[in-house]
């Protein structure tokens, strides 16, 4: 095996060690952790603050921890709604990884009880290599994008629990090919979930919000 495949393996196995020990630490405060991933402009940060409206709504605690190469821009959109964000600047670095997650917990209050929200790095690429200390992941995708997206990144759409599908409302303009799209989803990530949501409106959240909860009552119940 070559020097770079052993490295690279190191890395992994480095990694997921440290992803596991920081789920069990939060998985054991009833902390439930949704690592986001989806190309840039796709919608997360729009999905999580349509998300962290309903889950306000209901008097639920949540935080959310802000990935980018640059800036605080997300995260201080994310505190004018009264959500606890936290930023990580990566400088370059084209995705979160377990060390990162690690030093920014050390300098959170993340209360017992609460979901977490991480807002990865925007690409569909890296990310998905990673494990950050999550629950589940789940793919933003945006109509905008084109249909052909699980074809091409596969890794993004098989590794998450649900596809969230967003800027529904501009399917017709731009000529989203929706059957195309659940072709290739259903054929990356068999059974996945399509979720529809207008990241503007909240149309949509509902529904992704009552998901979410059931996932997480399973979850923190195994
Ligand atoms: N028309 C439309 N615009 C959206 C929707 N969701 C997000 N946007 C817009 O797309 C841009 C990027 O959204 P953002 O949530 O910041 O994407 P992120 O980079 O993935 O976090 C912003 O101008 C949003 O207002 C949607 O469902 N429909
Ligand atoms: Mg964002």
């Amino acid at each position: 095996m070559s020097i770079s495949i052993e490295l690279k393996r190191a890395i992994y196995e480095e990694n997921d060690a440290r992803a596991r020990a920081i789920n069990e630490t939060l998985r054991g405060r009833g902390i439930f952790t949704i690592n986001i991933l989806g190309g840039p402009g796709a919608g997360k940060t729009s999905f999580i603050s349509r998300v962290a409206e309903r889950l306000h709504a209901s008097g639920e605690k949540l935080a959310v921890i802000e990935g980018d190469v640059a800036s605080d821009i997300d995260t201080r959109l994310l505190r004018s709604l009264n959500v606890e964000a936290y930023q990580i600047e990566t400088g370059g670095d084209c995705h979160l990884n377990a060390p990162m997650i690690e030093g920014i917990l050390g300098r959170m209050s993340v209360a017992d009880g609460s979901w977490l929200f991480i807002e990865n790095i925007g690409n569909l690429v890296c990310p998905a290599e990673y494990v950050v200390g999550e629950d589940i992941k789940l793919v933003v995708a945006s109509v905008a994008e084109g249909s052909d997206k699980p074809y091409k990144y596969p890794a993004a759409f098989a590794k998450s629990a649900a596809c969230i599908l967003t800027k529904i409302d501009l399917k017709e303009a731009v000529g989203f090919d929706e059957e195309f799209f659940r072709k290739g989803l259903a054929g990356t990530a068999p059974g996945a979930l399509l979720l529809p949501l207008n990241g503007r409106t909240g149309e949509g959240a509902d529904e992704i919000t009552a998901w979410l909860r059931s996932v997480r009552t399973r979850v923190l119940e195994a």
